[in-house]
């Protein structure tokens, strides 16, 4: 499948930003922003998996993802000024800051968000793409989770729903080989995700999550065949989490040394420059240039959210509704 040049510079300037607002909010460059989000959950490591599955999506398609969900916003168009302010719990966020990390959207750009609960959004996913399948186009619905969602029962009834409806609806398992501190091995047999999804009657394949230009072939393809068919599909990308579940988790406890410096050394951000460059897709020139963008447009969003205001305590019952 030939790959654009603008494709491959969108997917490396989603990768490159994504790494450098989580390295920054790591950082806790921002007091304003790091007060409020050490609980989040940290995507370094796993720019790839959404850079390349998003690079093969319309506007109109719908996306859905789990708690993990900063390189899903970023790939999927949202405004990063707001995208950062809904972290930090400030109005100008994408939910007025009511939600956080884990309870926003915007619907505009078909970026329908997280939820708190592990598996959560994946039944909501496939009322979404049997609405989409009624209507009568050809957008699609992915919803994306991690391996942790797998041996949950809400996961295995929306896997049956679309199988038995055949809608449009991507399951896009993002294996990043944790469920906080437990590996697939003790909560999922058999190991092989493919054919767990088989089991529904879904096609699906493994890619490397490591490597953009191949998640966003695997994508593409399988998208492609969803908008003639409007059936469902299954696609496994497997990758790495850098850091800890949360930000203060240490993963010494449950992981070793070697198997992250193994990860480490398959890093998207350098996996993508280098097959753009062989591909003959960017220069090393085009590629400085997006990473000082990136660079950039990051610090602008981290300083519009710092200035952003809280709400108001009068605010607190505005969106009760029972
Ligand atoms: C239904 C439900 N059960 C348990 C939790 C607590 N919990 C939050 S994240 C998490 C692990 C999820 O692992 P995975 O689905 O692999 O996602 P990842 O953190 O790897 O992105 C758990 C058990 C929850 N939020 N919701
Ligand atoms: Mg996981």
């Amino acid at each position: 499948m030939d790959v654009t040049s603008a494709t491959a510079a969108k997917m490396y300037r989603d990768i490159v930003t994504t790494r450098y607002l989580e390295d920054a909010l790591i950082a806790g460059i921002s007091g304003a922003i790091h007060s409020v989000m050490r609980v989040g959950h940290p995507v370094t490591g796993q720019e790839a998996v959404a850079a390349g599955a998003c690079a093969a999506l319309r506007q109109d398609d719908l996306i859905f993802c789990g708690h993990r969900m900063k390189h899903w916003a970023i790939a999927k168009g949202v405004d990063l000024g707001a995208l950062v302010a809904e972290i930090a719990g400030k109005t100008t966020g994408l939910a007025g800051g009511m939600g956080g990390e884990m309870h926003n959207y915007d619907d505009s750009i078909g970026y329908m968000g997280p939820t708190h609960m592990v598996a959560g959004t994946l039944p909501v996913a496939v009322g979404c793409a049997m609405a989409l399948k009624l209507q009568g186009g050809d957008n699609i619905v992915l919803a994306e989770y991690s391996d942790g969602a797998t041996p949950n029962g809400v996961w295995h009834e929306a896997m049956n729903l679309a199988s038995v409806y055949q809608v449009p609806v991507l399951f896009f398992l993002e294996n990043n080989q944790y469920a906080e501190s437990t590996p697939p091995i003790y909560h999922s047999r058999p190991g092989n995700f493919v054919e767990k999804a088989a089991g529904y009657g879904f096609p699906g394949e493994k890619v490397d999550g490591q490597d953009a230009f191949a998640v966003y072939e695997a994508t593409s393809k399988t998208v492609e065949a969803m908008r003639r068919e409007r059936t469902p599909r299954f696609i496994e990308a497997v990758t790495y989490r850098y850091y800890g579940h949360w930000y203060g988790d240490r993963t010494s406890r449950y992981r070793t040394a070697e198997e992250e410096a193994y990860w480490r050394g398959r890093d998207p951000v350098d996996l993508c420059a280098e097959s753009a460059k062989q591909r003959g897709l960017l220069s090393a020139d085009e590629l400085e240039q997006i990473r000082d963008q990136a660079k950039r447009a990051v610090a602008t969003a981290i300083e519009f959210a710092d200035e952003s205001p809280f709400p108001d305590l009068a605010d607190l019952e505005q969106y009760v509704i029972a």
